[in-house]
């Protein structure tokens, strides 16, 4: 889909609403439908533990038989699965453990950067936000950033190493979109991902009006019609 040289950051700038779903967690196919059909722009499939190769191949074959876009964001080497529209490659800018910067991803190149399908894969520039959230435990993000430093992240991110998105992640809790708005104020070509306890209409419209997209997890493994009604609360300002 990234085809037709179209840049990355334009498809990214077109989503207005994700879903992220996780392999590990389970969903009827009912209530995939009612997803895949519900209006979101694409599927996020991805998690911060428990995600295997098959359990990813499993959902992805599922979400298959749908029209939107499907990308994976890979969280280990060994559950990457071949079929994906895209790949999303999560860089922490937050943390001062190398490995969830740039560790993980060159130790990946060594074993396989020679079959990579590089004009599918879209890196993005992490700020982590919750500091309870599984995480920001296993990456040791600094949570404790304000709106200015958060702000310098999406500069690193957007300017300095031309990333296609900037993923304010606050996983588990709604955020500061005070913060949020200043990271989009000072971000021009990446896309602006806003992730963390959007649970309905409001919640959602709040948030897409500071984001440029928004991701909208637990809510749907919670409260299913919640999770849809996020669709009509972003596209209420679209
Ligand atoms: C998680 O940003 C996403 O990676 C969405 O967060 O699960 O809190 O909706 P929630």
């Amino acid at each position: 889909m990234a085809d037709g040289g179209v840049k990355l950051s334009q498809i990214f700038k077109a989503w207005r609403h994700v879903f992220k779903l996780d392999p590990d967690r389970e969903l009827s196919d009912e209530q995939l439908e009612a997803i895949c059909l519900s209006g979101s722009d694409a599927i996020l499939v991805g998690g911060s533990s428990g995600v295997t190769y098959d359990n990813t191949v499993e959902l992805m074959s599922r979400i298959r038989r749908y029209e939107l876009p499907c990308a994976q964001e890979v969280s280990t080497l060994d559950s990457v699965v071949p079929g994906f529209d895209l790949y999303l490659i999560p860089m922490v800018l937050n943390t001062h453990q190398a490995e969830w910067i740039v560790g993980h991803h060159r130790a990946g190149l060594e074993s396989y950067g020679e079959v990579i399908p590089w004009d599918l894969i879209a890196s993005e520039g992490y700020i982590v936000l919750h500091a309870d959230s599984t995480v920001a435990q296993l990456t040791g993000a600094d949570c404790s950033l304000d709106a200015g430093e958060a702000a310098a992240c999406a500069r690193l991110a957007d300017k300095l190493m031309r990333l296609p998105i900037v993923y304010v992640e606050y996983s588990g809790t709604y955020g500061d979109l005070d913060l949020v708005r200043e990271v989009r104020r000072v971000t021009d070509e990446a896309s602006v991902f806003y992730g963390g306890g959007v649970r309905d209409y409001d919640t959602a419209r709040a948030a897409a009006e500071a984001a440029d997209t928004i991701v909208v997890g637990n809510i749907i493994y919670d409260d299913l019609k919640a999770a849809l009604d996020t669709v009509r609360g972003v596209h209420s300002i679209s």
